[in-house]
């Protein structure tokens, strides 16, 4: 299954708990790390502290979406996530953002991330990594770039060569 994880992170050396988030994706079980975007710099959007860093990571698994969400859990756990009240900073957050082409919608877990479209630091990642990319339910995410155009967003430098 193709799927794509939302990677953000604004309390701590976030820049770096990003990129070992990553290199935690690429472990999880009976799943393979196909392709990361670059790191983003964000403005935090109903949320508060320093700018996020984002990133959006494609995987693809053969564990069901409850399982994969554990893992994503756990992950966030390891590098000392505290939920003290909702969109609170964070060290770290790993939200399941598509699951195929399927919608999820059970307690605890909805997917596609219900809030995903109103989100430059989601889209302008995710389409890196997918131009094409439709999001079940609502359309293509190119389409919903226009309206997060007043957010503030920038792709960080990487140090790493590019062509
Ligand atoms: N995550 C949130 C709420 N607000 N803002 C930015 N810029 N980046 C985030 O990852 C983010 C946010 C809830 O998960
Ligand atoms: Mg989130
Ligand atoms: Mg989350």
């Amino acid at each position: 299954m193709q799927v794509f994880i939302g990677i953000g992170a604004n309390l701590g050396d976030a820049k770096a708990t990003v990129g070992k988030a990553i290199a935690a994706l690429a472990q999880v079980p009976d799943t393979t790390l196909v392709a990361q975007s670059a790191l983003f710099g964000s403005a935090p959007i109903d949320s508060s502290g320093d700018d996020y860093v984002n990133a959006v990571a494609e995987l693809d698994t053969s564990l069901s979406a409850t399982t994969l969400l554990l893992h994503l859990q756990a992950i966030e756990l390891a590098h000392g996530r505290e939920r003290p009240y909702r969109n609170a900073p964070r060290t770290l957050d790993l939200d399941l953002l598509l699951y195929g082409a399927q919608e999820i919608h059970t307690a605890d877990l909805q997917v596609p991330h219900p809030r995903m479209t109103e989100r430059a630091f989601v889209l302008l990642p995710l389409l890196q990594l997918a131009a094409d990319i439709s999001i079940p339910g609502k359309g293509h995410a190119q389409d919903f770039v226009a309206a997060v155009a007043g957010q503030r967003i920038q792709e960080l430098a990487c140090g790493c060569l590019r062509k």
